[in-house]
């Protein structure tokens, strides 16, 4: 009986696994979808909105949001440089960074983190800095 429950539990454990082990093996595992507001930004995954405010005030014709599901070199499809509001929901950190490769300036984007509605004046220490239409790459803290 025990044995059983064991074998459907460890079933199940890497049921759930599979589609992050699938997401992390593309080498740009970003989705690129149209959307608005934090509530479109899908589960663990860091959201890059192509206007400010999560695309809020992007009017009818609505904007991009680039899903980013894991580490991320170069951020493809349109999106390089194009950021304007940035959303966590991982259970973990994330960075962003100004140049493609994890280089330039960055910030931490901690998750469920409403702060970053605009890029125009991200603090880093005593000063701020612009990082709108400037993010190329994303990394992923490890757990
Ligand atoms: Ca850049």
């Amino acid at each position: 009986m025990i044995k059983k429950f064991t074998l459907g539990l460890a079933l199940a454990v890497s049921a759930a696994l599979m589609p992050a082990a699938t997401a992390t093996a593309a080498d740009y595992p970003v989705e690129k979808v149209k959307g608005a507001g934090t509530s479109a930004c899908p589960a663990d995954s860091v959201c890059l909105y192509q206007d400010s405010n999560f695309n809020l005030d992007s009017g009818d014709d609505g904007a991009w949001i680039w899903v980013v599901k894991g580490t991320t070199a170069r951020i493809p499809d349109g999106g390089n440089d194009e950021t304007s509001s940035v959303y966590s929901t991982l259970n973990r950190g994330a960075d962003v960074w100004m140049d493609a490769n994890y280089k330039g300036d960055s910030f931490y984007v901690p998750r469920f983190n409403e702060n970053y509605a605009s890029l125009k004046n991200v603090p880093q220490g005593h000063m701020t800095a612009n990082f709108n239409d400037s993010i190329s790459s994303v990394t992923f803290d490890n757990f």
